[in-house]
């Protein structure tokens, strides 16, 4: 997690941004250090100590506060709430530009967009036809449930409306962080390999349902998805799986049947 890169205590070190707008600046411009000096540190103090800072309990516990908060907001408004979590480049936007048209018919879709910079998936949601909104985490590694708190005061979701919230890339932090969804979607990739379960267990362990993406590229990967279910059942025996391919539409059906169910 974050003790030795401290990114945890990003308090305000991110920017809100909607397609085709200027970004709201969070003010305080934590970030404009490296930690290339070899030593961990939390953001917002000095440099007087090379102790990894132990950030969990009282930065989780804050985080949970908000993340109850954020629940009873999406309680109240009956919003369907998913956090979709994954290693870089597992196609978690590229699933979301399969489900929105398909969603659309049916419900409003809002898409929290989490990158650690740019703005190209807000755009593609954009583009996809949900409202959307980015939230860049800067040095961060993970959205938590304040930057979520200021995206939905910006986003405005109505309600009996889907919200999908893309997490930051990362298979570690983001597994520490309720944001108040409902349920947390794994995109795991057949270019990942079957160990990733084993490895990253507590992303495994948090989520509801393990998406199996990229299976078009089944015939060129040494993936056995046997081999990786038994891993991922090993961390987590209440996972779902549904395996599909989000460039060939394979799949993409039983995925929404999870999604409304
Ligand atoms: N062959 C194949 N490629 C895919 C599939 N899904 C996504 N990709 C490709 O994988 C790359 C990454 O896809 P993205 O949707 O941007 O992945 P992401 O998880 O949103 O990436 P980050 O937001 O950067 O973490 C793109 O080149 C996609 O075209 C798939 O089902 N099959
Ligand atoms: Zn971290
Ligand atoms: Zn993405």
């Amino acid at each position: 997690m974050c003790d030795t890169c401290g990114c945890s205590d990003n308090e305000k070190g991110y920017t809100l941004e909607k397609p085709g707008q200027k970004p709201t600046n969070s003010g305080n411009d934590v970030h404009d250090h490296d930690h290339s000096n070899g030593h961990g540190h939390g953001h917002g103090h000095g440099h007087g100590t090379s102790e990894p800072i132990l950030l969990s309990t009282p930065v989780l516990s804050k985080n949970n506060l908000i993340a109850e908060r954020n629940r009873g907001i999406f309680e109240a408004k009956n919003i369907k709430t998913f956090n979709l979590v994954s290693s870089p480049g597992s196609g978690k936007t590229t699933l979301l530009e399969k489900l929105i048209p398909i969603l659309k018919k049916l419900k409003e879709v809002y898409v929290i967009e989490g990158d650690q910079q740019t703005t190209n998936d807000a755009n593609r949601i954009d583009q996809a036809g949900a409202m959307a909104i980015q939230v860049n985490t800067g040095k961060g590694c993970h959205l938590d449930a304040m930057m979520i708190h200021d995206a939905l005061l910006q986003l405005k979701p109505t309600e009996n409306s889907l919200l999908f919230i893309e997490n930051v890339g990362n298979l570690v932090c983001p597994s520490l962080f309720d944001l108040g969804e409902n349920s947390r979607i794994l995109i795991s990739s057949v270019t990942e390999g079957a160990d990733k379960p084993l490895k990253y267990p507590y992303m495994f362990e948090s989520s509801q349902l393990c998406v199996i993406n990229k299976t078009d590229l089944l015939p060129y990967v040494d993936f056995r998805i046997d081999q990786f279910k038994t891993n991922a059942l090993r961390v987590n025996h209440h996972l779902d799986f549904v395996e599909v391919s989000a460039t060939g539409g394979q799949g993409i059906e039983e995925l929404v049947k999870w999604i409304l169910a």
